[in-house]
C-alpha cells in the first residue's frame, strides 16, 4: 500500500509590522481553510516568523518592544484559532514565530501542531547576519542579537507513518542541517524562510537569490531522499524586499510545485513517501555507501585560519 499524503506549503506575502496578532492569525486561518478545503490535505506549511514582521531585519533599541515579537507560551491565545482549525480540519499545520522560553532564552522556532498536539517543536540553529548593527547597510540581518542558537538539535519524529523535520531558513543552506534529519529516517522536512532579494554582504549573489534558494533545496531534498516543503514569506515587509518561489520538492530533487507571485499563494501537491525509501535502498543507501570515519572533520570545531587554515 503506497504512502501517500497531501500537503499544502502556504506562502505569505509581507506581514505589516502594525498587524496585531490576531489580525495576523485571522490570515493564517483563512489561508488554511482555503488549503485543506479539498478535504484532502493533511498538511499545511507556513513560513519562518509567520505571526510576526521578520523584525531582525532592523534594529530595535527599546527592550519592551523588542520583547513584544516573541512569543511567551506556544500554543497561546493569539494561535487558538489555528489550531482549532487544525483540528476541525483533520490537518498538521506547521508555522514560525519567535519564543521566549520561561527562563527568557530567546529563539527563532517553528512548530508542527496537530490541532492543539505539539508534535515537534525545533529552534534555529544556523543563525545568519550579525549581532552588531551596521549602519552602513540599507537593512539588518540581527539574528544572532535577537535569537540564541537553537538547543534542541535536530529532531526528528514518527508521524502519520511516515518521519518528518524541521528547518528554519538559512538552515537550508547548510547541507549538515537535512544530513542530520535523514540520519534519523526523516523522508519530509518542512521550512520556511525570510530571504531578501539584496544580500548586502555578497551584492554579486542579488543576481542569483532565487537560484541559490532552489539550489539549497533541491540539493538537501535529492542528496537525503527527502520531500522538502519551502514556505516563503515574501514581497517588500518594512521596506525590505523579499524572494518567493515556495516550492515542493520531491526526493529526487525536481521541484513538482511552486508559487509564482510574491504573495500569499497557496501550491499543493500528493506526496509519494515511498519514494524516499526508493533512492535509500541503493542510490543514497547511507549506511552501504557513506564513510563517517573519514568525514571526522565535518563534525569538529574549525580549523583555525580557515578558509586557508595550514594543511
Ligand atoms: N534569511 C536569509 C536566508 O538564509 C541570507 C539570510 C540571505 C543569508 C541570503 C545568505 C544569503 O535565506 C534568514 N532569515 O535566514
Amino acid at each position: 500500500m503506497t504512502r501517500t499524503l497531501r500537503a499544502a506549503v502556504v506562502q505569505l506575502g509581507p506581514i505589516p509590522d502594525a498587524d496585531s496578532r490576531e489580525k495576523v492569525v485571522a490570515r493564517l486561518v483563512d489561508l488554511f481553510e482555503e488549503a485543506t478545503s479539498d478535504g484532502r490535505t493533511g498538511l499545511v506549511v507556513f513560513p519562518e516568523a509567520a505571526l510576526t514582521a521578520f523584525f531582525p531585519h532592523w534594529e530595535i533599541t527599546s527592550t519592551e518592544e523588542l520583547q513584544a515579537y516573541y512569543e511567551d507560551q506556544m500554543p497561546n491565545e493569539a494561535i487558538a484559532p489555528l489550531l482549532e482549525a487544525s483540528a476541525a480540519r483533520g490537518a498538521a499545520v506547521k508555522f514560525g514565530y519567535a519564543e521566549r522560553t520561561p527562563e527568557n532564552r530567546l529563539f527563532n522556532t517553528a512548530s508542527l501542531f496537530e490541532g492543539t498536539q505539539e508534535v515537534l517543536r525545533y529552534r534555529k540553529v544556523h543563525l545568519p547576519g550579525y549581532n552588531e548593527v551596521n549602519p552602513d547597510l540599507p537593512f539588518q540581518n540581527l539574528e544572532k542579537k535577537y535569537f540564541e542558537v537553537g538547543n534542541l538539535g535536530f529532531p526528528v519524529t514518527e508521524w502519520r507513518d511516515t518521519r518528518v523535520g524541521l528547518l528554519i531558513c538559512n538552515d537550508r543552506r547548510w547541507p549538515e542541517a537535512y544530513r542530520m534529519l535523514a540520519l534519523q529516517g526523516a523522508e519530509l522536512v518542512c521550512l520556511g524562510y525570510n530571504t531578501p532579494i539584496h544580500t548586502p554582504s555578497i551584492p554579486e549573489a542579488d543576481q542569483h537569490t532565487d537560484f541559490h534558494n532552489e539550489l539549497s533545496m533541491q540539493a538537501g531534498a535529492y542528496q537525503n531522499s527527502m520531500w522538502v516543503l519551502g514556505a516563503a514569506k515574501a514581497g517588500v515587509e518594512e521596506g525590505v524586499d523579499q524572494i518567493g518561489g515556495s516550492c515542493i520538492i520531491a526526493p529526487n530533487g525536481k521541484i513538482v510545485a511552486q508559487a509564482v507571485s510574491k504573495d500569499d499563494e497557496i501550491i499543493g501537491y500528493d506526496m509519494d513517501l515511498d519514494m524516499s525509501a526508493r533512492f535509500r535502498e541503493h542510490m543514497f543507501n547511507f549506511t552501504f555507501h557513506r564513510r563517517p570515519e573519514l568525514y571526522r572533520p565535518i563534525s569538529e570545531p574549525m580549523p583555525e585560519g580557515w578558509p586557508r587554515p595550514a594543511l
